[in-house]
């Protein structure tokens, strides 16, 4: 009686196992069997209703078929794993397939325009020099002639590191150095990081960048300023800007002019990126204040010098149609790569 049905039981399992097909139904098949309150435990609950001296034979008798169901599954389980990996075994690899192509990195629209701007200016036989980003006051403030109690000065408005020295408010410490290491005639043009405090929001960063040229030879006067400022913005956003200059002040220069270019957003008729007056202005300019000249060692009454600062975040979100600046300094690639 208990032998047919644990015969049974076995010969239902083997029918499932040759149907099942995968893991989960393999284990579907050991829980509906040998699970808690799976096939054999109903059979065991029905020890209870043979006589006492039965039971033991019948336990053993159930335990033994347990196994072999347990077996069986078992088996079922590997000549499954083994079928898979045959059919995997058997799958084919084009090992001539062309690998995914590798992402190219590239240049920051930052780098770009200094690039292009630096380049534009090596062309007309300027040098380009570096300096460190960390100054001392006599080289970023002294030197340029700003006075002592200038507002740069004090540390709310620059990023001092220790009394005397700060990270550099503009490039310009380095054009005087190499003034003082270098003896007229003179073509030099900085470019690269400053760092000002100012609060972050869509136009400011505390860490901008610049470049800075500076031209000193006998004779020097503000039209070559001009021609080579326009000759530079028509470089970097095409050959129909124009300059112009606006009065105004700089400690270091005299005259010194705010520098204005035709906006490229509109062509000068006006637009939202101008404010509706056709100009955007990059950057300040003069002439080379004597003071400056002769703090250097150059000598003011011999030679004569310009120098500009033109602002690159501008330029760059001006030429890339970028609306706040800290999506330039953010860096998320996919950004960036939308910016050509
Ligand atoms: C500007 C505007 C005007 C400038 C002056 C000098 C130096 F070292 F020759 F005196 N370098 N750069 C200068 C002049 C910078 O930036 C708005």
């Amino acid at each position: 009686m208990l032998k047919d049905q644990l015969k049974a039981l076995e010969q239902e399992v083997q029918a499932a196992l040759d149907a099942a097909t995968d893991d989960v139904a393999l284990e579907g098949i050991r829980l509906r069997f040998l699970g808690r309150s799976g096939e054999i435990t109903n059979v065991r609950k029905s020890i209870g209703t043979l006589a006492p001296a039965e039971r033991p034979e019948a336990g053993k008798a159930i335990n033994t078929a347990a196994a072999a169901l347990e077996a069986r599954i078992e088996a079922a389980r590997h000549g499954l794993a083994l079928k898979q990996l045959h059919e995997r075994l058997a799958e084919r690899i084009d090992v001539t397939f062309p690998a995914l192509p590798a992402r190219m990195g590239s240049l920051h629209p930052i780098r770009r325009a200094l690039e292009d701007a630096c380049g534009y200016l090596q062309r007309l036989g300027f040098a380009v020099v570096l300096g460190n980003e960390v100054e001392t006051e006599r080289y970023n403030f002294d030197a340029l002639n700003i006075p002592a109690d200038h507002p740069a000065r004090e540390g709310l408005d620059s990023f001092y590191l220790r009394p005397g020295v700060l990270l550099r408010t503009h490039t310009s410490p380095m054009q005087v150095r190499t003034m003082e290491a270098v003896p007229p005639p003179l073509a030099v043009v900085v470019p690269g990081k400053a760092y000002r405090r100012d609060a972050i929001d869509a136009r400011h960063s505390p860490m901008f960048h610049q470049i800075e040229g500076l031209l000193v030879a006998p004779g020097i006067h503000l039209g070559h300023l001009k021609g080579t400022l326009t000759g530079l913005l028509r470089e970097l956003f095409g050959a129909s800007q124009a300059v112009r200059f606006r009065p105004s002040f700089f400690p270091f220069t005299e005259p010194s002019a705010e520098v204005d270019t035709t906006c490229p957003g509109c062509g000068g008729s006006g637009c939202k990126t101008c404010g509706g007056s056709g100009w955007i202005e990059v950057g300040g300019a003069g002439m080379v204040h004597p003071d400056v000249l002769r703090n250097a060692g150059y000598d003011p009454t011999a030679v004569q010098g310009w120098a500009f600062g033109i602002g690159i975040d501008r330029i760059v979100m001006v030429r890339h149609d970028v609306d706040d600046i800290r999506v330039l300094f953010e860096n998320d690639p996919r950004v960036l790569a939308t910016l050509r």
